[in-house]
């Protein structure tokens, strides 16, 4: 297959990459550096900033004899984004190309019209430059199981049947997203969906839940193949934030009373599941939808089992209940369906020991870096920053 991927410098794009170049697929990675403009500018540098794209494919090259083609640009730019998907007629586009944080999203009204405009204006550029360049192209996209919110229903995987007065109809299932960068995923899956019923285009959501980890095949055979990793407030997702935490012999940040949960899954499904993605494409006409996550935790749950791993590695690892920065439920009924990946045959990672022990070495291995003050939340659903 020929594979884009948009948003190729990010913490999944660039794995991704790897990994559909590993397979032997036609990679084209692209990027306009959008998360690293946006990390300087809040002060929150990852943990180890990688390589720009241009050298990790030099060092990709060295390491495997395999090219992955790198064009830098935005995908709110049209002209641009339509000539590189007309020149390079790709299978599949995997769309990454999001401001990925809710925090940001939520800092300020500049950053929530940043965030609303880049991803509704990068997502319908998408859908656009497929539609009329590459229209046989099957669309992937990262969506987020947090478009769903915590209803206190079953969540199904994209739809509902709704039974009304005697009739029924099956909709997109209803949303109710928890912070303007979720709000913006639902958006997005709304213009999808009517690509797919108006012009007739194939296009996979996945919704993904807060991915944790940093090896793949591909990132552990070089220190220059490594990905962006954050731990801050803003950018690091939860699992992620402990794991630094407790390294740094800091108390895990439960926000509030810990018992708000998520669909979780490890950086190697998120590339498993894309790959499954793409290579079984939805049919022209099809809006599918997959949940991809492959197991719920608690906050609570979570800092338990970093507690444990971590006492296991030597650490002395406390958990503080800080002040929920967010609005959001923090007991409540939750019950994700996500048989679709695995009928397509996603074999999990499940969060263990082995699992998790390459994250602590790799932090531990980089733990001079680790910069205390961005552990604390700082952005407020209420006020902002
Ligand atoms: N949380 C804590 N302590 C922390 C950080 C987070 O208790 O130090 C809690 C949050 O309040 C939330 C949960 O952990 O209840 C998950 O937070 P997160 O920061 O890991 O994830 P979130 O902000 O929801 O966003 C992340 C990614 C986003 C992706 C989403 C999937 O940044 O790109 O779409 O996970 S989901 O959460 O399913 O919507």
């Amino acid at each position: 297959m020929k594979v884009l991927i948009l948003g190729a410098d990010g913490y999944l794009g660039w794995p991704t990459a790897m990994h559909f170049s590993a397979k032997g697929h036609t990679v084209l990675a692209t990027d306009n550096y959008g998360r690293r403009t946006r990390c300087k500018s809040i002060n929150a540098e990852p943990l180890v900033e990688p390589l720009n794209l241009d050298l990790r494919a030099k060092h990709w090259r060295e390491v495997s004899g395999k090219d992955i083609a790198v064009q830098i640009g935005d995908c709110c730019d049209y002209a641009w984004l339509k000539s590189v998907v007309a020149e390079f007629q790709p299978d599949c586009v995997v769309h990454y190309a999001e401001q990925p944080s809710a925090p940001y999203s939520m800092a300020d009204q500049g950053k929530a019209a940043e965030t609303l405009q880049n991803n509704l204006m990068a997502t319908m550029n998408v859908v656009f430059a497929v539609r009329d360049a590459a229209p046989n192209a099957h669309i992937v996209k990262l969506g987020t199981m947090g478009e769903y919110g915590t209803p206190n229903i079953d969540i199904e995987e994209g739809y509902l049947t709704v039974a009304h007065k005697g009739r029924e109809h099956t909709f997109l299932y209803p949303k109710t997203p928890g912070s303007i960068y979720h709000l913006t995923k639902v958006q997005d899956s709304d213009l999808m969906y009517f690509a797919t019923r108006i012009w007739g285009m194939r296009i996979t959501d996945l919704n993904q839940g807060p991915v944790y980890g940093i090896d793949t095949d591909q990132t552990m055979l070089a220190p220059e193949l490594q990905t962006a990793f954050s731990y801050d407030d803003v950018f690091g997702t939860v699992i992620n934030r402990f794991a630094v935490q407790a390294v740094a012999g800091y108390p895990l940040t439960v926000y509030g009373k810990g018992g708000q949960v998520r669909g979780y899954l490890h950086l190697r499904d998120t590339l498993a599941c894309v790959e499954l993605a793409a290579e079984n494409p939805a049919e022209p006409g099809e809006f599918r939808v997959f949940n991809q996550f492959t197991e719920t935790f608690s906050v609570n749950d979570i800092a338990g089992l970093i507690q444990s791993v971590g006492e296991r590695l030597g650490y002395s690892v406390a958990v503080d209940h800080v002040d929920n920065p967010r609005k959001e439920l923090e007991e409540h009924y939750y019950n994700p369906a996500n048989s679709n990946l695995l009928d397509l045959g996603l074999q999990p990672h499940f969060f263990s020991f082995e699992t998790i022990k390459p994250l602590f070495d790799f932090i531990e291995t980089n733990k001079q870096r680790i910069d205390t003050s961005l552990f604390a939340p700082k952005v407020l659903w209420q006020t902002g920053l």
